[in-house]
């Protein structure tokens, strides 16, 4: 499936990108940048192997696909959740650089509601296509993810206040595409309960997932990079200005 090779390459070319470019990145504001090497190596990791997973299970009879293998393992993007989706938080978090106790608070509780999300939503994935399972688990799913977006929009909202105009909108521009392509997984969730042939919503799920990954991994990395690119030119100019005290004395002398 030519969509998740396209997944792969751009997995393995953010990380190489994040990896080159980290040390542009003043050392304060590293982190958020080596989170998101992190993030897209797990996910270039996982899509390997979903990739395998989805050879076997299915072929590509005159045009459609037919699942005719071993079944296929939505098991390892759930995986791969777990680790990044807490991973994409912390860092959306540690770019922010608010007061250590508001960090904490904010990394503990978004972690829990983002296990609790991938956690619950998990054994609605694998349940029968029309089965209650996979409703009670899609809306108890919800409710961790609704709590992850009040966070963001409503706390976090508050304290964007404090930081400087151009990263503000940068910061905006990060919460809206969190907002655009984390609203992809429930849908894409949804397409076997409304597409009726099971392998087309096998594929319109897999190629939502994709497609919403690849926006909210490297795509969200990059724009976290823009921030701390922008902090790390706010931290250089105190040193500049000392450069430049020094050399008027040294033009005074
Ligand atoms: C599930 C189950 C149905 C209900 C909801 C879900 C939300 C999933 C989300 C996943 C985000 C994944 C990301 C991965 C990127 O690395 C689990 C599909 C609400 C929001 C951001």
């Amino acid at each position: 499936m030519m969509l998740k090779e396209a997944a792969i390459a751009a997995m393995g070319g953010s990380l190489l990108f994040f990896l080159l470019i980290r040390n542009r990145v003043h050392p304060a504001h590293r982190l958020a940048v080596t989170i998101s090497s992190i993030v897209v190596a797990i996910a270039f990791y996982h899509y390997l192997r979903i990739f395998d997973s989805w050879s076997d299970a299915f072929t590509f009879v005159d045009g459609t696909y037919v699942q005719d293998g071993l079944p296929f393992n939505e098991g390892y993007r759930y995986v791969d959740w777990l680790l990044t989706v807490p991973l994409l938080l912390a860092e959306l978090v540690i770019v922010l650089k608010l007061a250590k106790s508001t960090t904490r608070s904010l990394l503990i509780r978004l972690t829990i509601a983002a296990v609790a999300m991938i956690a619950l939503g998990y054994p609605g994935e694998i349940a029968a296509a029309d089965s209650t399972t996979r409703t009670v688990f899609g809306v108890l799913s919800t409710i961790p993810f609704i709590y992850i977006l009040y966070v963001l929009f409503v706390e976090l909202g508050r304290s964007l206040g404090r930081q400087q105009p151009g990263v503000r909108k940068l910061l905006d521009g990060l919460r809206y595409l969190l907002l655009a392509t984390w609203g992809v997984y429930p849908l894409a969730y949804m397409a076997p309960s409304v597409i009726n042939d099971a392998a087309t919503a096998e594929v319109a799920r897999q190629v939502g997932y994709s497609i919403a990954d690849v926006l909210a991994k490297p795509l969200f990395g990059l724009l976290v990079l823009a921030i701390a690119l922008a902090k790390s030119r706010d931290e250089v100019a105190p040193q500049d200005d000392d450069l430049h005290r020094e050399l008027e004395e040294f033009e005074d002398a």
